[in-house]
């Protein structure tokens, strides 16, 4: 992305962030890896600055995530935090209906930064920066972090970790750009800990996903739908039996991520 874009984006934010002291942060409905990471960042940020900052989206946090939230936690609809935001940072969300409930939450008056790199983008903030050649929200946030003189902490880098490496597939997806390899390496020089997010994101597997593995081996059906929320997003994909053993990540085919499109490649 070029430096004045970026610079023009930069300054926009910084300033009304300077301006307001209370901030909600939030995501697109059934959260993932990008949405939670990129949110958990800019919570760190905030509150480094001074702000009132908290977290509220319409979807349970997965539990391969759950060692990235603050120990202040985030609320979940329709838990809701009494203070009214002045600005609310929307990550990772391509229109307004994809926050869920957390629409119903937010104060008529209060001012949108619209944060995402999906191509679908419908622009509906007072502020909108949309980046579709960035490989995730994460990398946007972590270029605003930057811009914004933040000094970047270890649980900052391991959320912007966790954005880059689940949005592009492990770098695997065709969004495994140069720029996004600088911006692992980056984070991983700030402290991210990734044999940690290796651990709790890949890892780690329930008994259902362990179940359905192994009957996909021995080419049995699986019996009911695991849950893989974190996985895909099931809206996007179609229907029976191949779905749901895409959904757990068992199909091996070439997978396009733009701006979070992870199916649009599938056979
Ligand atoms: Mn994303």
């Amino acid at each position: 992305m070029e430096d004045t874009i970026v610079k023009m984006h930069g300054e926009e934010i910084c300033s009304m962030v300077k301006r307001y002291q209370r901030f909600l942060i939030t995501t697109h409905v059934r959260a993932d890896g990008d949405g939670i990471g990129s949110e958990v960042a800019l919570y760190h940020a905030l509150r480094s600055m001074g702000k009132t900052v908290c977290i509220a989206n319409d979807s349970p946090t997965p539990q391969m995530y759950q060692f990235i939230i603050p120990p202040e936690g985030v609320y979940i609809y329709p838990d809701s935090p009494k203070d009214r935001a002045e600005v609310v940072f929307a990550l990772d969300s391509p229109t307004l209906e994809r926050l869920g409930m957390i629409q119903e939450i937010i104060p008529e008056d209060a001012k949108i930064i619209n944060v995402d790199h999906h191509i679908s983008n419908e622009y509906f903030g007072a502020v909108n920066w949309v980046a579709e050649d960035m490989c995730a929200t994460g990398e946007i946030v972590l270029t605003l972090l930057r811009e914004m003189d933040i000094d970047i902490t270890p649980d900052m880098a391991t959320a912007l970790y966790v954005a880059i490496v689940t949005d592009t597939g492990r770098f695997t997806h065709s969004n495994t750009t140069p720029a996004a390899l600088r911006a692992a390496a980056f984070l991983i020089e700030r402290g991210a800990r990734h044999e940690e997010i290796s651990k709790n994101v890949y890892n780690t597997n329930s008994f259902p996903l362990i179940q359905l593995r192994a009957g996909a081996q021995h080419g049995r059906p699986p019996r009911r739908e695991p849950d893989c929320r974190h996985l895909a997003d099931k809206r996007d994909a179609g229907e029976g039996e191949d779905q749901r053993y895409r959904h757990a990540g068992i199909c091996r085919h070439s997978r396009v991520n733009r701006g979070g499109d992870r199916w649009g490649a599938a056979p």
